[in-house]
């Protein structure tokens, strides 16, 4: 994919330069746009920014579908301006890739062409009210997880987008887990939906981290650029340890029976995902990759009038300011 792409080129950097870049990453001094970087570096950037703004608009799927159905005018008010947040952090995120070269209209074909990725998580259901709150509570707590050491990676613009977007996010699990404590303590049917949310929920929310150290690709040479500042498996780890008292608290059961407290590492053994769904999932055959293909291809096909009119507006201003000149 484009990632491949990537790997296999050849880099034509200047040796030099790019001792000097790394000892700027090194010194933990920002680069921004203008900044000589190496090749590989943008490239990785646009595919991980981009993969990110991706996810925020794509995640607005699984939640929206709720909008119509929560249950109180509150707690319609509370994921409508949620939905929007997400919507929000998309269009942070795909300008600060177009400040490495790539328009947004680039970045979302490649998306509707499949050639860029989304993050896995979005291509399972929301069946019930409970999984909106599964979905604040364990896929707005993973995503804090990965992203708030982000908000000291490299490159500024990501690095300024990251800071804006976690202000909102630790408000975005808070409304989840709020959910799941009101389900948590309700009737005896709504604990039951609580936990069929969190026993769907758990393994993919564990696959948003990427897969097991191992066969991560990207790590090691993304961590020496400070692109990202952590490995897959330490922040997953990271969040299980959060979330397992969370899920004491409620009263509800994570559905792993490996589950325990190792105390000579300080933090919990864990039952590692089913690797072979994550990948499958990535190759498009989850639950939802259809749907929500389908839905994003039909937003952009919808939405050609409104480029259109906007391009055509832009124009006219332009031939105009340059007649008065
Ligand atoms: N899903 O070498 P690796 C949100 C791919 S939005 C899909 O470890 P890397 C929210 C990876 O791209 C949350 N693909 O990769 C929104 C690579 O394939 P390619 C999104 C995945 O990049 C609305 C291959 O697997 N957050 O929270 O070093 C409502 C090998 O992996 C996934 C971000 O995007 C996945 N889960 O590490 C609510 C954060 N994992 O590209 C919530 C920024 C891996 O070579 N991104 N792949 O074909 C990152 O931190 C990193 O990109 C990742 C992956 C940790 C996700």
């Amino acid at each position: 994919m484009y990632a491949q792409m990537i790997k296999s080129e050849a880099s034509t950097d200047d040796p030099e330069q790019l001792k000097e870049f790394q000892a700027k990453i090194d010194a933990d001094i920002k680069v921004e746009p203008r900044d000589w970087m190496p090749e590989g570096y943008r490239k990785t950037l646009i595919r991980q920014i981009g993969q990110h703004a991706h996810s925020e608009i794509v995640g607005q799927l699984p939640e929206g579908n709720w909008i119509t159905r929560a249950p109180t005018l509150e707690r319609k008010m509370i994921l409508l301006a949620k939905v929007q947040d997400e919507a929000g952090h998309g269009l942070y995120l795909y300008a600060a890739a177009e400040t490495l070269g790539v328009s947004r209209d680039d970045l979302t074909e490649q998306l509707l062409s499949g050639k860029m990725k989304y993050s896995s998580i979005f291509n399972y259901p929301t069946l019930n009210w409970a999984d909106i709150g599964a979905v604040g509570w364990l896929v707005d707590g993973a995503a804090i997880m990965n992203q708030v050491p982000l908000q000291r990676t490299s490159y500024g613009p990501y690095s300024r987008a990251m800071i804006r977007i976690c202000k909102e996010e630790s408000f975005h699990q808070r409304q989840g887990y709020d959910i799941m404590m009101k389900m948590a303590q309700g009737t005896e049917a709504q604990k039951k939906m609580a936990q069929d949310a969190l026993n769907r929920l758990w393994y993919p929310s564990l696959m948003m981290f990427g897969p097991s150290d191992k066969d991560s690709v990207h790590s090691t040479q993304n961590m020496a650029w400070k692109i990202k500042m952590n490995t897959n498996d330490e922040l997953r780890q990271k969040f299980v340890d959060q979330t397992v008292p969370q899920a004491e608290y409620l009263g509800l059961t994570i559905p792993d029976e490996n589950l325990t407290w190792n105390e000579e590492k300080g933090g919990y053994d864990y039952s590692d995902p089913d690797w072979s769904e994550f990948f499958d999932v990535l190759k498009g055959n989850g639950p939802c990759n259809a749907d929500r293909m389908e839905a994003r291809n039909k937003a952009w096909d919808n939405g050609a009038w409104v480029r259109d009119g906007l391009m055509a507006h832009a124009e006219k201003k332009r031939a105009a300011k340059t007649a008065a000149e």
